[in-house]
C-alpha cells in the first residue's frame, strides 16, 4: 500500500503514514501493520499499532480476524520490547468514544502503571 493512488481516503492521515508520506516515529513494521509513536503521549510508551489496509474502526477491522489478532501480537511485541511486557490495550471506537482518526488503530499505553491513564 505504497502507491497513494491506492489510497482508499486522500485525507486519511494514517493511510498517509502506512503510504510514507506522512512522517511517523516507528517502532515496527511489517507487511500488514505499522506501529508508530502517539503525538500527543498518555503514558512513558504511547505507540498506536496501526493495518495497513484501511478500515474505519475495530469493529470494521474484526471482520478480518487474523489481521486482528496480528494487531494484539505486535501490541505485545512493542511492550516487551519498549517496556516491561505489560500494557493497556485501546481501541476507542466511534467519535462519542473519543475516536478522532476514522483508520482503526490500537492504542498500546505501557512503561508505568497504567491503571490511571484516560486514553
Ligand atoms: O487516537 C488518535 C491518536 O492519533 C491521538 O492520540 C493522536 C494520534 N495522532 C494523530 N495524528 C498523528 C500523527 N501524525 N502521528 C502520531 N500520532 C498521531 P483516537 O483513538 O482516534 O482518539
Amino acid at each position: 500500500m505504497t502507491d497513494p493512488v491506492s489510497r482508499p481516503d486522500p485525507d486519511c492521515v494514517f493511510c498517509g503514514i502506512v503510504a510514507g508520506d506522512i512522517p511517523s516515529d516507528q517502532v515496527f513494521a511489517d507487511d500488514r501493520v505499522v506501529a508508530f509513536r502517539d503525538l500527543a503521549p498518555k503514558a512513558p510508551v504511547h505507540v498506536l499499532v496501526v493495518p495497513r489496509e484501511h478500515s474505519r474502526d475495530v469493529r470494521e477491522l474484526a471482520g478480518n480476524p487474523v489481521l486482528l489478532a496480528h494487531v494484539v501480537q505486535v501490541a505485545g511485541l512493542v511492550a516487551r520490547d519498549q517496556a516491561d511486557g505489560d500494557f493497556r490495550l485501546v481501541f476507542n471506537t466511534g467519535a462519542r468514544a473519543g475516536q478522532t482518526v476514522m483508520h482503526a488503530h490500537a492504542h498500546v499505553l505501557a512503561g508505568a502503571d497504567q491503571n490511571e491513564s484516560d486514553t
